[in-house]
């Protein structure tokens, strides 16, 4: 599975994770979201970690650092994305919870800076275990952004932090401008828990936007989808915004066999 990573460079860290500042050398850090769909990213509205999940923030080249899990920074160690290859350089490490509120560039959003947020339903076995967020065209996005703007009590989240709605990126026949509000809406998804509806509605997406979506924003606005994403990949990476990651199939089993 080939990825491409989105780098989200933190402009203002929540109160929690303020600490890791002192603990990077002067690095700038960003998070990195693995995500199939770059052309997107204009869409953005906010980014999602796990709340059970343990972050490192490991080192790359260039006075960067990037926050993501540890087993993703192996792959990237192996893939010559950390700063020695082949070896991972780990200068710290944070709980997904203390990341929340922490406020990060979007790298070709139409809002240009978003909220890191939780989401139950983050991997922590896929991608970096951070998940960028559009909410117009994944339906886990959708359901998960409706779930924090119903109880941000309940999730101690700052009603602030999810005031971005969801932005039109592409266009499809079949369900128009926002793929995801519709297909949550036609499968009557109620929240983030129905994970079985989720699975379909995001298999539909995928088909409906990959084959038959034309790009309603950005540069390649007007382009098929299937035109556009290996263009905005290729733009993001030359601007230094986003790198190729590939994830392993079946490393799990080998290691076990
Ligand atoms: C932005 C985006 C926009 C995504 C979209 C999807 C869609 P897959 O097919 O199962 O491999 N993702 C990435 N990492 C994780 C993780 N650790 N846990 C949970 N979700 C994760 O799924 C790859 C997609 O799942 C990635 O692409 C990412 O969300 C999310 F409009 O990034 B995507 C119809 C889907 N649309």
């Amino acid at each position: 599975q080939e990825y491409t990573c989105v780098k989200m460079e933190v402009v203002q860290f929540s109160d929690a994770a303020k600490d890791l500042i002192d603990k990077v050398g002067g690095r700038k850090i960003f998070l990195v979201a693995a995500t199939l769909r770059p052309e997107t990213m204009y869409g953005q509205t906010n980014c999602f970690v796990g709340t059970a999940i343990k972050y490192g923030v490991f080192a790359g080249k260039d006075n960067e650092a990037y926050v993501c899990t540890y087993r993703a920074a192996r792959n990237m160690a192996f893939q010559g994305i950390s700063e020695t290859a082949g070896k991972v350089t780990q200068l710290a490490e944070i709980e997904g919870t203390k990341l929340i509120g922490s406020k990060i560039k979007a790298p070709f959003g139409i809002h240009p800076e978003v909220y890191v947020l939780p989401m139950d339903n983050v991997l922590a076995t896929k991608g970096t275990g951070v998940v960028t967020s559009v909410p117009s065209d994944s339906p886990d996005d959708f359901a998960t952004l409706t779930d924090l703007r119903k109880k941000p009590e309940f999730y101690k989240i700052d009603p602030a932090w999810v005031a971005i709605d969801p932005i039109p990126v592409l266009s499809t026949p079949t369900y128009g401008d926002m793929s995801a509000p519709a297909l949550v809406k036609q499968l009557k998804i109620q929240s983030q828990k129905d994970t079985k509806q989720l699975a379909e509605a995001k298999e539909l997406a995928y088909k409906e936007g990959f084959y038959a979506g034309t790009m309603l924003v950005g540069e390649y606005k007007g382009l098929p989808v299937q035109e556009a994403k290996t263009k905005v990949r290729a733009s993001m990476t030359e601007k230094g915004l986003a790198f190729a990651y590939a994830e392993p199939e079946g490393f799990v089993l080998s290691r076990s066999a």
